[in-house]
């Protein structure tokens, strides 16, 4: 994925026309626009690749499965139009390893969820997170997801990865992070939903954002 501005719009909208409009109105500003469960279960797989006209998609389906099923779903998700998957990584290298090789074979990106953005996030995950990044980074994929609701924890993923792998960074706004503040500690993008798709002008409100990470970038 190119980065232009730094910023992936989370798009967890369920209605079609609602989609297209908001990404018609903020593609000037975004890299990437992440979709997940909310939008293609209320309105199909087909909205991967009519919202990919806008910008490059990541489907945040999180697959956390056995390695042959892993690797079916992202077959799926990348014949669908998709650009990237985000898969979690608390199932293990193989399972990982098996939705990097058919990314590469592809041309796709694999994102890996090292430690979740939200609270409860710290009852287990948060235990984990660094040896998820390292296994992301022994499977060379393409980057990890990681919280922009700790920066710290942003700035010591940073240190087990290097600079190989990118940082796509959920939990600016809504959640409490700041989009400079994550970009700092080392993140490469912030994802950001509800403060853009719930505001009276999205595009507004992604460009502020990008202004926002400008200079840090
Ligand atoms: O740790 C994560 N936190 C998180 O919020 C991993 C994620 N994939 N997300 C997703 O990022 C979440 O499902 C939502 O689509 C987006 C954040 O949206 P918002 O809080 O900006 O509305």
């Amino acid at each position: 994925m190119e980065r232009k501005t730094g910023l992936i719009l989370a798009l967890d909208v369920t209605d079609r026309l609602e989609a297209v409009e908001i990404s018609e109105k903020v593609a000037g500003y975004v890299d990437a626009i992440k979709i997940g469960y909310p939008l293609v279960l209320s309105t199909g797989m087909d909205m991967i690749s009519q919202l990919s006209k806008f910008a490059p998609i990541i489907a945040d389906f999180k697959v956390a499965d056995i390695p042959n099923t892993n690797r079916l779903i992202c077959e799926q998700v990348f014949k669908a139009g998709a650009d990237g998957v985000i898969v979690q990584g608390f199932t293990g290298h193989d399972s990982l390893e098996a939705a990097v090789k058919l990314a590469k074979e592809q041309d796709k990106d694999i994102y890996v969820v090292t430690e979740m953005s939200h609270p409860g996030a710290l009852d287990f995950m948060q235990q984990v997170g660094e040896g998820i990044a390292k296994m992301a980074a022994d499977a060379k994929a393409s980057g990890v997801v990681a919280p922009a609701t700790r920066p710290e924890r942003v700035a010591e993923i940073r240190k087990i990865i290097g600079n190989d792998l990118s940082i796509i960074s959920p939990g600016v706004g809504a959640q409490g992070g700041s989009a400079s503040d994550v970009i700092k500690a080392g993140a490469d993008w912030v994802i950001v939903g509800r403060s853009i798709y719930q505001s009276e002008d999205p595009a507004m409100a992604a460009k502020k954002l990008v202004d926002e990470m400008k200079e840090f970038l």
